[in-house]
């Protein structure tokens, strides 16, 4: 519900949704205390550090201004040697380059959320820094609009202030829940992952990227396509989505197992929650580009979707700092299966000395892409 307008500030802008329930609230705020007891004197402090807000709860100011940063990330030139992918072609490309690159061996795997939280420290920085964004990375708050997705500000389409709505409804041979089996490639054998047509399928027509031009990808496809076999070409069109509601609630996206995830005892615990429920029934929920697990990042909102993640994880991470802030948990490729690049190794357990790879030559330890208050980054969820 909105607040009144007696209230000038903060709340004014706040969306409703379904309040946050009392015992995510208690994780939320041991988390809070729990960090910022940790903060020395110098560097990140109660200060400088920044805040990562809901999209529902930022001013429409700060939306437009974020969503500007991200057309002009989009409009200038990428930094990615071509010759690695001749469709990239602008800065959002050059993260969707290294997404696609590293997508065999950052999901399922011990790497998923370091990488992840590196990979969106980027992002803002570059928001930021190359294009002058004032505000820091939102975070799509799912749970709290569980009931109806679309009530959320970042789906209900307004012009400026939200990422759109769904994609037009593109005509199919079944129901909105019926799957088609799309082909992930780079294995030793084929993994087919079934996805919902949804409610849409075609181009995003509504919101602030209508007319905005994707190039790499898609890469998981009904029928394998080798000479193109990582969506490395040019590939012109507008964005695509398919709401499918049947994953943005209901058994899914809900506060209740959103508390379930947090509440986990363990890494292990953790991250099965947080990927298997979580990060699958986000994307799922999305549809088109937004769900193609290698190219996910055409759609803007990607970033938001991801920062619900880390999230999530930041508030595990603030139950016990040090004792789960360095925790790691999985294989280092997808479940373990070996790459058609390496086809005779065998699984093995990723390690916090492992190095990621983050593109444009940076390689940093997994371990550097784990505190969110260290190395550079300074920032909470609030
Ligand atoms: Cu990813």
């Amino acid at each position: 519900m909105a607040a009144p307008s007696k209230s000038p500030c903060k709340k004014l802008d706040s969306y409703g949704g379904i309040p946050m329930p009392a015992d995510f609230k208690v994780l939320q705020d041991t988390y809070h205390k729990n960090l910022l007891g940790s903060l020395g004197a110098q560097g990140c402090t109660k200060d400088n550090i920044s805040k990562r807000r809901s999209w529902d709860d930022l001013d429409d100011a700060t939306r437009k201004d974020y969503i500007r940063a991200v057309h002009c990330l989009a409009s200038k030139p990428a930094l990615t040697d071509k010759s690695l992918a001749p469709g990239i072609v602008n800065r959002l490309d050059d993260f969707t380059y290294i997404h696609i690159n590293q997508t065999n061996v950052i999901h399922e795997s011990g790497y998923l959320l370091p990488w992840h939280r590196m990979f969106l420290w980027q992002l803002e920085e570059a928001l930021r820094n190359e294009c002058g964004c004032k505000g820091y990375l939102p975070y799509w708050d799912n749970a709290r609009f569980s009931a109806d997705q679309t009530k959320s500000r970042v789906w209900d389409g307004q012009a400026e202030t939200s990422f759109g709505g769904n994609g037009a409804p593109v005509a199919h041979n079944g129901s909105a829940t019926d799957t088609r089996r799309l082909l992930l490639p780079g294995f030793v054998k084929d993994i087919w992952l079934p996805m919902p047509y949804g409610t849409g399928g075609g181009c995003v027509a509504t919101g602030p990227f209508a007319n905005l031009t994707l190039s790499l990808g898609p890469v998981a496809k009904p029928v394998a396509d080798p000479a193109n076999k990582y969506g490395y070409r040019p590939n012109p069109r507008c964005l695509s989505r398919t709401f499918d509601p049947s994953y943005g609630g209901g058994a899914g996206l809900t506060w209740g197992n959103a508390t379930a995830i947090v509440a986990a005892a363990d890494i292990g615990a953790f991250r099965g929650g947080l990927e298997g429920l979580w990060h699958r029934q986000s994307h799922t929920f999305i549809g088109g580009d937004g769900a193609d697990p290698f190219s996910p990042t055409n759609d803007p909102a990607f970033y938001l979707l991801h920062a619900q993640l880390d999230r999530f994880w930041a508030i595990w991470q603030g139950q016990d700092l040090a004792g789960r802030t360095y925790a790691i948990d999985g294989n280092r490729t997808f479940f373990g299966i070996p790459l058609d690049s390496a086809p005779t190794t065998p699984p093995s357990l990723a390690t916090i000395e492992d190095p990621m790879q983050m593109g444009l030559g940076f390689r940093p330890l997994t371990k550097e892409g784990m505190p969110s208050t260290d190395l550079g980054r300074c920032y909470m969820y609030v």
